[in-house]
């Protein structure tokens, strides 16, 4: 059986994937994997340019969610600090920056269940401020209306986040505040306000193969698949319930990302949360599996990520280019 399309040969953009394909994918062996993978990323994309996000905690800690990964809930004793939200102003100094050190797009977090009336009018400034120093904007504020979704549409905003982070089924062990129903409510409001969606999980938080799998199946049968597939790491975090899980098999790491390039080959995907504790050689596996976006700078949120010098030297190694601003990134020609 020829399994692999021929090189070049774009592949089908599919939204009705079967949890047992998509295991069968899993459990190619992993040169089958990868090389499917990577032959898929190759029609799609330059193999060898990653693009880069800057993230901004704009709004920190003392969250009424109880998501048993997060630092930032209040549910937790995790030592951090809350604060209020961030001043336009240094928002939009802090995105200069990342955009000279050479990112293309500026994601703001905040800490919220969802966003107030109160604080809109100051979020509509930084998406516009941010729109201005010609970088992308993302936002991930939790749970949105349609209204709110609108509201952020006509201000500019291009992606906004809003993790799945499992599957359904291992849903309720990681978070109870809310349900995944919820989450999927506000990607179909960001959706249908025109909003690209950024939307992934996270890996490492004590759940099954089949988990990672149909977290994968449910993203890539949504009516678009969203345009951004971030895939993290969990970064165990001393006073969340989950403080002692994040080990993982890297291989099955790897094998997630290869999964979320096959059934999503437009997308990006993003070696996301997680990379201080991986490998030149895992990042690099997983560069080949299909990854092509990162977030760069010293920090994530609130936890550490590796700084510009040491993924320039990552870079430099692997021979990789940052996507400059304004290039699109898919390829004109399959190669
Ligand atoms: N409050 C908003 C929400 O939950 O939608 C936005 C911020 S939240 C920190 C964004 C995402 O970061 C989460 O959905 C989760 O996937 C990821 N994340 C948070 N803490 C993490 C950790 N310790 N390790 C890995 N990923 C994490
Ligand atoms: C995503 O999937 N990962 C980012 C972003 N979306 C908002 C956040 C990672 C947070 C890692 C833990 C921290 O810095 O607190
Ligand atoms: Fe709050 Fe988001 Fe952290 Fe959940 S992941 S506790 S919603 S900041």
């Amino acid at each position: 059986m020829n399994m692999h399309a021929p090189i070049g040969q774009r592949p089908e953009i599919r939204h009705d994937w079967t949890r047992e394909e998509a295991q069968a994918l899993y459990d190619l062996p992993f040169n089958d994997l990868l090389l499917k993978a990577h032959l898929t990323h190759r029609a799609m994309f330059d193999a060898n340019t990653i693009q880069r996000s800057q993230l901004l905690s704009i709004k920190t800690g003392g969250c009424p969610e109880d998501c048993g990964y997060c630092s930032q809930s209040a549910h937790h004793k995790t030592g951090l600090k809350a604060s209020k939200l961030v001043e336009v102003e240094r928002v939009l100094a802090e995105a200069r920056k990342a955009r000279d050190a050479g990112s293309t797009r500026y994601c703001m977090g905040a800490a919220w269940r969802s966003p107030k009336e109160r604080d809109m009018e100051a979020i509509v400034a930084m998406v516009e401020g941010v729109k201005e120093l010609g970088m992308e904007t993302c936002m991930t504020l939790g749970m949105l209306t349609s209204q709110d979704a609108a509201r952020l549409k006509d201000a500019g905003l291009d992606y906004y986040n809003h993790n799945i982070d499992t599957s359904e089924r291992h849903y309720e062990n990681v978070i109870k505040t809310r349900t995944f129903a919820d989450r999927l409510e506000t990607l179909a409001h960001v959706r249908e306000a025109g909003i690209k969606v950024c939307c992934g999980g996270i890996v490492g938080m004590g759940e099954e193969k089949m988990d990672r799998v149909d977290m994968l199946v449910t993203l890539a049968t949504l009516p678009e698949h969203p345009q951004s597939v971030p895939v993290n790491l969990l970064i165990p975090v001393e006073g969340t319930p989950l403080e002692n899980e994040g080990k993982i098999d890297p291989i099955d790491f790897v094998r997630t990302i290869a999964l979320a390039r096959i059934m999503m080959p437009a997308s990006d995907v993003r070696l996301s949360a997680g990379r201080t504790a991986m490998s030149a050689e895992m990042q690099a596996l997983c560069f080949f599996a299909g990854a092509n976006s990162v977030f760069a700078g010293e920090t994530l949120l609130t936890k550490d990520n590796p700084g510009e010098d040491e993924d320039t030297a990552l870079f430099r190694r692997l021979g990789l280019k940052n996507l400059q601003p304004g290039c699109e990134r898919r390829n004109a020609e399959p190669v």
